[in-house]
């Protein structure tokens, strides 16, 4: 089984800045920490702070991997183009935030990724991508 991370914008400064909102732990970090949670799963994981890089990620995996998991960043709030990839590819597509988005300012209220994603999880912290590839794998 294959999984496909992705993280948007700013997603690289996690663990260097507002820990208060994001933890103090790098994604680096914790990828280690899932891929000795899911040993039997190839996790491969992609960020980038370019939109059209994201698009293209999505594009090249969307039809192969058994799903992704993506957290899309403040392009979650602004990008059709992004809801058009995930609308498009095969793959299941679980949208993560680690904040819960709700509790913070009226524009990350509005997701155009949602309607397009098997299912969001907000809120929960880094504990989120553990448990979107959960019930990846037991899909
Ligand atoms: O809560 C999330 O996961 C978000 O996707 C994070 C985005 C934000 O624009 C979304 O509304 C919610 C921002 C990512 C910024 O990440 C940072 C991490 C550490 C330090 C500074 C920024």
């Amino acid at each position: 089984m294959k999984i496909l991370i992705i993280n948007g914008p700013n997603l690289n400064l996690l663990g260097k800045r507002e820990p208060e909102i994001y933890g103090n732990r790098s994604f680096e970090q914790f990828l280690e920490e899932l891929c000795g949670i899911f040993p039997d799963i190839e996790l491969d994981y992609f960020q980038s702070n370019h939109e059209g890089a994201l698009l293209d990620r999505i594009h090249e995996a969307g039809f192969t991997v058994n799903g992704i998991v993506l957290n899309a960043g403040a392009f979650t709030h602004t990008s059709i183009a992004l809801a058009d990839a995930v609308a498009a590819v095969t793959a299941p597509v679980i949208e993560v935030h680690i904040s819960n988005v709700h509790k913070r300012e009226p524009f990350r209220h509005h997701s155009y990724l949602s309607p397009k994603c098997v299912g969001s999880i907000v809120g929960l912290g880094l504990d989120g991508y553990r448990l979107a590839i959960e019930y990846l794998q037991r899909k």
